[in-house]
């Protein structure tokens, strides 16, 4: 694998990736928190399985990227799922916490922050995930932003996802990545997604509807020498967004309980999370997992058509 400055002893490569990297076709990272941190167990596991199924199903190879042990994986095997999705020592991982955990040889997975750091450094620019970190509501009182906006305003990869989280503000975090230089895009609308709902309320600039499309910005983008990531908000269908009165109650209600429970900084977006799972007795579930295989869809789509754009004529 072509990463110069790395100690090679410190990646491991999937062979299944490794060969797609050295072939030129494509890859899509996804990220591990997710596993770990966001979806209850064991229907984590299903879902991470799931997803991986379908990058493949549409010509791609899936890099699920995490830490084992304290070394990169770039990839997992069924048995490495399975230990990101079971372990109880696995830590959510942002970039400033990376260094430290390979160095105590942990166990770690990887936020988007930190999966993008690692895709983009493997030479992967496809990244699927479920749902942006951003700023939190009363973000003027507690400063909690989200690192995945700065590691995007610095890092190069296309991020499929189904805008940012709606237990944050969206208007926000919408202002930051304009600040951050990082593109957004909505796939097939102009309306930016929130998330389990399908609409946030907010219009954004761009809307494209094509995977070639995007692979015509990806490759516009690189030409400009234009250092920062690419935000593809996929909005779920209205029929499968989750019901948006049980969604503004649960989120009021789970907003509430963190506070009173005073949890704070990494904690709070796990704990929203398992939240919503409990009080809608698992239907949030069923969105957020369709929200995960539909972005892993497109970001396949979109990695497929942008390897015909890198090594096209
Ligand atoms: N979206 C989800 N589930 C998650 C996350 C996002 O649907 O678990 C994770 C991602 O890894 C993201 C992180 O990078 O939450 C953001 O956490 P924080 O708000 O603490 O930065
Ligand atoms: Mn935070």
């Amino acid at each position: 694998m072509n990463l110069p400055n790395q100690k090679s002893d410190q990646f491991s490569f999937t062979k299944e990736v490794s060969a797609a990297l050295h072939a030129g076709t494509p890859v899509v990272a996804l990220e591990s928190t997710i596993i770990s941190h966001g979806l209850p167990r064991p229907e984590n596991l299903r879902v991470a399985i799931e997803v991986e199924e379908t990058v493949r199903s549409r010509g791609a190879v899936p890099a699920t990227i995490a830490i084992l042990e304290g070394r990169v994986h770039i990839g997992l095997s069924q048995d490495e799922l399975e230990q990101i999705a079971t372990r109880d020592d696995v830590i959510k991982t942002s970039i400033r916490d990376l260094g430290t955990v390979a160095a105590r040889k942990g166990f770690a997975a990887t936020t988007v922050a930190a999966t993008s750091h690692l895709a983009n450094l493997a030479g992967i620019s496809v990244f699927a995930t479920g749902g942006l970190g951003g700023v939190h509501r009363h973000a003027r009182e507690s400063w909690d932003e989200s690192a995945d906006l700065t590691a995007l305003s610095q890092i190069p990869i296309t991020i499929v996802c189904s805008g940012v989280k709606s237990i944050l503000d969206v208007g926000a975090t919408l202002e930051r990545l304009e600040t951050l230089n990082v593109g957004v895009v909505v796939y097939g609308s102009r309306q930016f997604p929130g998330f389990f709902l399908s609409d946030s309320g907010i219009t954004v600039d761009w809307s494209l509807s094509d995977p070639t499309e995007i692979a015509d910005v990806m490759a516009a983008r690189r030409s400009l020498s234009i250092r920062s990531g690419l935000v593809i908000a996929h909005p779920l269908p209205a029929a499968n967004q989750l019901d948006p009165d049980l969604h503004d109650q649960v989120l009021t209600e789970g907003l509430e309980l963190a506070d009173s429970k005073k949890i704070t900084g990494k904690y709070v977006t796990p704990f929203l999370l398992d939240h919503f799972h409990r009080a809608t007795h698992g239907q949030s579930l069923v969105v957020n997992t369709e929200i995960i295989v539909r972005n892993a869809e497109l970001a396949a789509r979109i990695a497929v058509a942008d390897s015909g754009t890198a090594t096209g004529p």
